[in-house]
């Protein structure tokens, strides 16, 4: 029997390419399902809504759209990150347990900063616990005691989440993470969403792989270039937290596969690196992480390097 798999998108149309990206991928690597997207797209024009439906036909697979009233959420406060990259869209995961049709008892909601990169099947078997929600640890961030969380390992990301509907329901997660976001702005203002999940959800979260959701961090600097895709190959969501593969300051190592993808999507363009202009020190930031990468990635150059230097003594 072909399995079903049901997964939750949520963006607005300055996203549309990545989410075609994310779709392409979503596809290659799920063939054995039976895959069915479930979209909230704000300021989508009706061309772009008939494209993505062709798209996800052509595929095989099933499209919904749900009309969210942007006046609802906009009234949330958005925190004034220095680029911005963050849009009401974030708070749109918490709307869809009441959206979707209620037979569906499980659904995967995916950022779309993101790749699909392996089968995603076994997420609708694994036995949750009771918990409402699985997702994976986030490391890129300090110990959270202002939320009352007390181990970096207790603190998930929300750009992969598992979401047990009935459990997150009755639990009663979206009315309980809209109290704390109207209530307590000033608490949550760095990633809102997420701080508000974190404590709604804390202690009662199940523990996710993190192939599941990769992220900058669980990417291993040691691992050389040329080893990289046989990495990959183990992996299941890459998430490009942070700045974004489309841009010149990514500091992701995998950010080189998103351009493959772009490739094989109906919007190749997508893969096109934009070049940032940045500060000389955000530069001299970049410039020596990029150093590591380039330490790592030719071992045997930098062996010879440390004999020349040695010799040049
Ligand atoms: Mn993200």
């Amino acid at each position: 029997m072909r399995k079903s798999i049901h997964i939750a998108l949520a963006f607005d149309e300055q996203y549309l390419n990545p989410f075609f990206v994310l779709l392409t991928s979503i596809f290659l690597n799920n063939k054995g399902a039976d895959i069915c997207v479930h979209l909230i797209a704000t300021g989508l024009s009706s061309a772009a809504e008939k494209e993505i439906t062709a798209f996800v036909h052509s595929k095989e697979a099933e499209v919904n759209f749900y009309d969210n009233d942007i006046d609802d959420v906009s009234q949330f406060i958005l925190p004034d990150h220095e680029d911005n990259y963050l849009s009401v869209a974030i708070y749109y995961r918490l709307f869809f347990p009441f959206l979707i049709e209620e037979t569906i008892a499980r659904l995967l909601y995916i950022d779309v900063d993101t790749l699909v990169v392996g089968d995603l099947s076994d997420l609708f078997l694994i036995d949750m616990q009771g918990k409402p929600v699985a997702a994976v640890t986030d490391t890129d961030m300090p110990v959270r005691r202002d939320l009352g969380i007390e181990s970096v390992d207790d603190y998930f990301n929300s750009g992969v989440l598992l979401v047990d509907i009935n459990e997150w329901k009755k639990q009663r997660i979206t009315e309980k993470a809209l109290q704390i976001i109207k209530q307590e702005p000033e608490l949550i203002k760095g990633y809102p969403d997420q701080d508000a999940l974190n404590i709604v959800l804390k202690d009662n979260w199940y523990k996710l792989p993190v192939e599941y959701n990769l992220m900058r961090l669980y990417v291993p600097n040691e691992v050389p270039r040329r080893n990289l895709n046989k990495f990959v190959e183990d992996q299941k969501i890459i998430h490009y937290n942070g700045k974004k593969p489309w841009f010149s300051d990514c500091e992701h190592r995998l950010r080189y596969i998103y351009k493959g993808f772009a490739n094989l999507s109906p919007r190749p363009e997508a893969g096109k690196v934009v070049k940032v202009n940045l500060t000389s020190e955000k530069r001299n930031k970049l410039f020596r992480a990029r150093m590591v990468e380039f330490y790592f990635d030719h071992p045997e150059l930098m062996f010879i390097w440390r004999k020349l230097k040695k010799a040049l003594k």
